[in-house]
């Protein structure tokens, strides 16, 4: 019984850590998941982009979607019926990096901001495009054959 008390010590501060951690975690909202998430690099521009807070979020502040040159490209944000994600509908980007800025007010009364960068490598438009150089490339290397050799 003598040593009971080097044993509970550790254990005991362990313990105090375990519920430290949750705590820190839960007292600011911030961004968990994001998609396109962060440093992505995507084939086509997306349709809409979804994030997901660690916590409840009381109020959406503002919610921006900047395409290549600038553009903003957010439709229409709105909250998730869980209150702790958001989503925006975007109408059509171009190739390049894109900037989704946020900003929301959580259950805990604080204030929480960030932005991150995807980027979008290319648009049905250009994908279209690359099919049909490649179709006339085909086409035209069918045709060289088919005269043979002079
Ligand atoms: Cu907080």
């Amino acid at each position: 019984m003598a040593n009971l008390g080097t044993v509970i010590r550790p254990s005991a501060l362990a313990l105090a850590v375990l519920l430290a951690l949750p705590g820190v975690a839960a007292a600011h909202t911030g961004l968990g998941r994001a998609a396109p998430a962060d440093g992505a690099r995507l084939p086509a521009p997306p349709a809409q982009v979804l994030l997901e807070f660690t916590g409840p979020v009381l109020a959406l502040e503002d919610l921006e979607v900047s395409g290549p040159g600038g553009e903003a490209l957010v439709v229409e944000g709105r909250r998730g019926l869980d209150g702790r994600s958001i989503d925006a509908r975007l109408r059509q980007g171009g190739v390049g990096t894109y900037t989704v800025r946020w900003a929301v007010q959580g259950a805990d009364g604080h204030a929480a901001s960030g932005d991150y960068r995807f980027a979008v490598l290319a648009t049905a438009d250009t994908t279209r495009r690359l099919r049909r150089a490649a179709a006339a490339l085909i086409g035209a290397a069918v045709r060289l054959r088919a005269a043979g050799p002079r």
